[in-house]
């Protein structure tokens, strides 16, 4: 797939060059023994003068256009920003990347804005594995923000959602968003909420059943505040940027930070592992002998559970 070695990708792409950049996300997202030798040479300690900003919330809230507003902002104070949109949807529909593509287009000329997609293939563990891979991979390659844009509707984009420093949970006015959000996990990940779309009627309410969920929820040393936001007319970006750098310098000084960055690494590590199982139990369920197991479950010779056991023991014997 590619004709560079891995640590010769990770290499280029410390020395800032793009186009190796792009082949190493795709060799991260991939999996398999390459993206194991090119993280390897990664250095895992990056993230130090690096933020990553989780943008997650139902579809069509507004994500994307408060993520180009966002990075607007960010150039403008003179930083180089990633941004990540994660379609944990069909990659065959690919609609909303095709919707990113068009809002990002402000950006897609600026040296110093990176923009990329990622989609699921195969199995959702792939992309829980993935994404904070290519957090890491961006990292290194010297964006000091990175910006992750995820559907909140489920327990995939929640455990994305994890592997950012601040997590922004977009919500709109309207009966019930607020609960829907609820309902979703959101309020126990966000970090920052933002009521967009607040041109349309219902602000207030919407705003005011977050603010009670959230204290329902409890007290934390941080108070997730609850913004207003017209993202398509710029209304509130820069206060929700303040938001997000008030909540930087609170984790920063907490020491908080360093425990969340192990407990990424923690994740990390886990999501490595049970793919790896993954594609293990893969190989044990196909294949001749795999057939011949069913059939004997199928013929009664056997239980489910103890041809399991001997297809697993079996296969450690047998060395495949
Ligand atoms: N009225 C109004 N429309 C908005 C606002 N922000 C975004 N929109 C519109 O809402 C639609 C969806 O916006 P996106 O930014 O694509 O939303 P998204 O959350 O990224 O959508 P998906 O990635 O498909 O889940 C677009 O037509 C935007 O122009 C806003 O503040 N007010
Ligand atoms: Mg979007």
């Amino acid at each position: 797939m590619t004709s560079q070695a891995p640590a010769d990708l990770v290499e280029a792409v410390g020395r800032g060059d793009r186009a190796a950049l792009a082949r190493l996300l795709s060799v991260v997202e991939a999996g398999g023994d390459d993206a194991r030798a090119a993280l390897a040479t990664l250095p895992v300690s990056t993230g130090d003068g690096s933020w990553t900003v989780g943008i997650t919330g139902a579809p069509g809230a507004g994500k994307s256009t408060l993520t180009a507003r966002l990075v607007h902002h960010l150039r403008a104070a003179g930083a180089r920003v990633a941004v990540l949109a994660i379609d944990p949807t069909s990659p065959f529909t690919g609609g909303a990347i095709l919707g990113d593509r068009v809002r990002m287009q402000d950006h897609s000329t600026d040296p110093d804005v990176f923009i990329r997609s990622m989609a699921t293939r195969g199995h959702l563990g792939g992309l829980a594995r993935a994404a904070p891979q290519a957090i890491r991979v961006l990292a290194a390659a010297g964006y000091s923000w990175i910006l992750v844009e995820t559907v909140g509707v489920g327990q995939v984009e929640v455990e994305v959602a994890g592997a950012a420093d601040t997590t922004v949970v977009v919500v709109n006015p309207g009966w019930g968003d607020g609960v829907q959000a609820a309902k979703a996990g959101l309020l126990e990940i966000g970090d920052v909420f933002v009521v967009n779309k607040a041109d349309r009627p219902g602000v207030d309410a919407t705003v005011r059943d977050l603010v009670g969920m959230l204290e329902l929820a409890g007290a934390r040393a941080w108070r997730p505040p609850v913004l207003e936001a017209v993202a398509t007319d710029d209304r509130g970006v820069a206060e929700l940027l303040d938001a997000i750098e008030r909540h930087r310098e609170v984790r920063e000084a907490s020491g908080e930070l360093e425990e969340r960055r192990e407990r990424r690494i923690a994740d990390e590590i886990r999501g490595l592992v049970l793919d790896r199982f993954i594609k293990q139990a893969d190989d044990f369920c196909s294949g001749a002998r795999f057939a011949t197991v069913v059939r004997r479950v199928a013929d009664g010779e056997c239980d489910p559970y103890t041809a399991a056991t001997l297809l697993i023991e079996g296969a450690d014997q047998g060395g495949s």
